[in-house]
């Protein structure tokens, strides 16, 4: 055999299909054998007591994008990326936003030069559709499409992205005859507005009230106009951030119909709750918690939990979309301080989506480590159509995480090498930690030392999801 780069040995192989002791061998940044006895190779890891698991792919990530109508984000792909492969993560997906009025390809042009040259690891673009005219349906997006960008979100909220039935339906239709993804964002613009007017009018302006503003019967009406709309048109989609029981059980109701509606969920939905947003005062931390959907209660957490074990949802993301607290571009930003109304939504956590969901899932036997790599990496890779990535056999890319179960850990500020000046999870006390991270084959992250480049990721262009497209057969697990 020709000589190995690198040989990581001792370890214990968990992929989402099996656990094995075996060692795993890589040469020009793949993975070439998974076996035991492997020649000795240029380099060597010892992972004894470790877990060798695919790199975390985190599928729902926000960089550089123009806040939802706000600030700046924290992170740029350099800080961003940077955070993701000290979380574990060796690829993220994040969005490519069109501005309404703009065009969809120059949209994604934009963001590539943000991304370029500036990624610690592997990423591709999801577009975000905000102005879908027949222009940017019949011709921007089947080039775009074609090109790899095979999947595109859209949302049912927010003044400046929202779409009404008519555009949804417009936009599930084309998706469905070109065979991308669409990704929903399920929260109800009138009912919010209505809220949000109402709040405002009794004084209730504090961040808290951003999760009084949004309950989850918001959540579950646009989830289940979403999944009417999925059926009239034959469309599967993947309902994003899914907050607690009633979006679950609308989706677990379309499941159960034969229809085609897979689920994502978060690490706040298992972790935060709508208390975390209180203190009524306007300069309390409640608006370090401001996310859409908000994190709701523990009784929630059960639900989500109850999702992820039974199969409702297939992915489990972090959704980070970083804001600072501090400052004229912050959370508490002069606007933000008149209300909830204008507070950035979006929290940081791309660093911490893998321990969490490990800790509380591993850790406390509510999922299997195999459950944990089929969350954390290997379904966004398949439902995602990024080939080559989220599994740990001959012929994939050679992007491993080495996870240390035993270790414990106390989240803080300083570990997660994010842009925004604080995180969500300070405090927060997990149990399993990534301790080296491995991109193509080269030791990008080790002991919490980012030791890649930022140069070192590459765009990945995508194929068609298995699960989309119209008609479409495939099994949902
Ligand atoms: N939707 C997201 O996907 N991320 C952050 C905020 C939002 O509304
Ligand atoms: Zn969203
Ligand atoms: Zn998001």
């Amino acid at each position: 055999m020709q000589e190995l780069d690198l040989v990581i040995r001792g370890g214990t192989v968990v992929t989402a299909a099996d656990t094995a002791r075996a060692d795993v061998g890589i040469r020009d940044g793949k993975i070439v054998v998974v076996g035991l006895d492997l020649p000795q190779g240029k380099r060597e890891i010892d992972a004894t007591g470790l877990k060798v698991m695919p790199g975390g792919i985190d599928s729902h990530v926000h960089l550089a994008q123009p806040a939802f109508g706000g600030p700046a984000m924290a992170d740029g792909f350099e800080s961003g990326t940077r955070s993701a492969i000290a979380g574990g993560n060796t690829t993220v997906v994040p969005f490519a936003l069109q501005a309404r009025g703009a065009s969809l390809r120059q949209s994604v042009q934009d963001y590539h030069k943000e991304a370029e040259g500036q990624s610690y690891c592997d990423y591709g673009f999801h577009l975000i559709l905000t102005d879908p005219t027949p222009a940017v349906l019949g011709q921007e997006l089947p080039a775009l499409v074609a090109a790899g960008y095979t999947s595109l979100k859209v949302f049912m909220t927010y003044e400046d992205m929202v779409l009404n039935d008519r555009e949804l339906l417009e936009v599930f239709d084309a998706a469905g005859e070109l065979g991308a993804l669409v990704m929903v964002h399920c929260e109800g613009y009138d009912a919010i507005r209505f809220m949000t007017e109402k709040l405002e009018k009794a004084g209730k302006v504090a961040p808290y009230y951003h999760a009084v503003s949004r309950p989850q019967s918001v959540e579950r009406e646009a989830a289940h106009r979403a999944i009417s709309h999925a059926e009239l048109t034959g469309v599967p989609i993947m309902i994003v951030h899914v907050s607690g029981r009633e979006a679950m059980e609308q989706i677990r109701w379309a499941q159960n119909r034969g229809l085609k509606i897979m689920g994502e969920t978060c690490t706040q939905y298992i972790s935060l709750t709508a208390d975390d947003l209180k203190g009524l005062n306007m300069d309390d931390t409640g608006s370090k918690y401001v996310c859409s959907p908000p994190p709701r209660d523990t009784e929630s957490w059960d639900a989500i939990w109850n999702g992820i074990k039974t199969g409702v949802f297939q992915t489990f993301s972090s959704d980070h979309c970083p804001f600072f607290f501090e400052g004229e571009m912050g959370k508490q930003n002069p606007k933000a301080r008149t209300s909830f109304k204008w507070v950035p939504n979006g929290i940081p956590g791309v660093a911490v989506r893998m321990p969490v969901l490990w800790s509380e899932g591993v850790a406390k036997g509510r999922i299997t480590e195999n459950q944990f790599v089929a969350l954390s990496s290997t379904n966004h890779a398949r439902i995602y159509g990024l080939t080559n990535k989220g599994s740990i056999a001959p012929g994939f890319d050679a992007d491993i995480v080495l996870w240390n179960p035993e270790r414990k850990i106390t989240i803080t500020q300083s570990m997660m090498h994010h842009g925004a000046d604080y995180t969500p999870w300070e405090g927060f006390e997990v149990t399993g930690w990534p301790q080296t991270t491995i991109l193509r084959g080269e030791v990008v992250m080790q002991d919490g030392e980012i030791l890649g480049r930022k140069e070192g990721g590459k765009f990945l262009p995508r194929t068609l999801s298995p699960l989309a497209g119209r008609g479409s057969g495939a099994a949902m697990d």
